[in-house]
């Protein structure tokens, strides 16, 4: 029993406000500024209902006019911070994420004709990238983002058809997820004008809400071995969602 409050202590309590949130975009390693492009949340509290609408892009919250211009092939950087603004005061230990907050970040994109003023339904979404668990390195894809400072580094696609598209970019956080309704996630847009000469179409599309089932795999589960470390028990991790697409 002593086991279980110290994991409550440890993964329960500090799992209340050690949110974070996706606010800005990095372009071969060149910084757009802070919500220039992004349709970001107002708050860093987690979406934990997969059917919400919230699960497309956020709790609806800051707008930007900007399309942000970038050419397939480019390396992409997602930042993300406690707060708005990064850390919400010096030495933020839950900036950029709480430690205990292990989980897989995706990269998703939905071709749109206008980013800055498309509406965020009925969209057709692929991924393009994703990171789980690492079962060698026992690194979840949460823990490479603190180790870069908030920054998660994905190419977007030399395949990439020219035009404009909303990039979908979620965290999802599995401190709390053996119980339903608990796994927590979080993502914003951003507003992206792909140029190049690539022509992929997807085959196949999900859409948000949709593509995730609230008690399926990867999203209701435990992330705890026998001695409460967040080794996944030493299992692979199934990512929730389709597979990048290869190209
Ligand atoms: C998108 O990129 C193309 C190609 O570089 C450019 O001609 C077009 O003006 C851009 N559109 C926007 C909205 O920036
Ligand atoms: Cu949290």
């Amino acid at each position: 029993m002593k086991f279980s409050l110290v994991t409550l202590l440890a993964y329960g309590l500090s799992a209340v406000e050690a949110h974070t949130i996706f606010q800005k975009l990095s372009v071969n390693g060149k910084d757009q500024g802070q919500l220039t492009g992004i349709r970001a949340p107002n708050n860093n509290n987690p979406v934990q209902n997969v059917n919400d609408q919230a699960i497309i892009c956020g709790q609806s919250g800051t707008k930007s006019n900007t399309v942000i211009n970038v050419a397939a092939g480019d390396r992409l950087g997602a930042y993300w911070g406690h707060v708005i603004g990064g850390a919400q005061f010096a030495n933020d230990a839950d900036h950029p994420i709480a430690k205990s907050h292990k989980g897989p970040i995706q990269a998703y994109l939905a071709k749109v004709d206008n980013a800055a003023s498309t509406g965020i339904t009925g969209l057709k979404w692929f991924k393009i990238w994703h990171e789980g668990f690492d079962t060698n390195t026992k690194k979840w894809a949460v823990d490479t983002m603190i180790q870069n400072n908030g920054w998660v580094y994905f190419n977007l696609p030399q395949c990439i058809a020219p035009g404009q598209y909303l990039l979908r970019v979620e965290t999802l956080a599995l401190h709390s997820a053996s119980k339903p309704g608990q796994a927590q996630f979080y993502m914003s847009c951003a507003q992206i004008n792909v140029s190049g000469s690539g022509s992929f179409t997807p085959s196949q599309t999900v859409s948000f809400p949709g593509a995730y089932q609230q008690n399926g795999p990867g999203i209701q589960t435990s992330i705890y071995g026998l001695t409460g470390q967040p080794d996944n028990g030493g299992k692979s991790y199934q990512i929730p969602g389709p597979a990048p697409i290869s190209c």
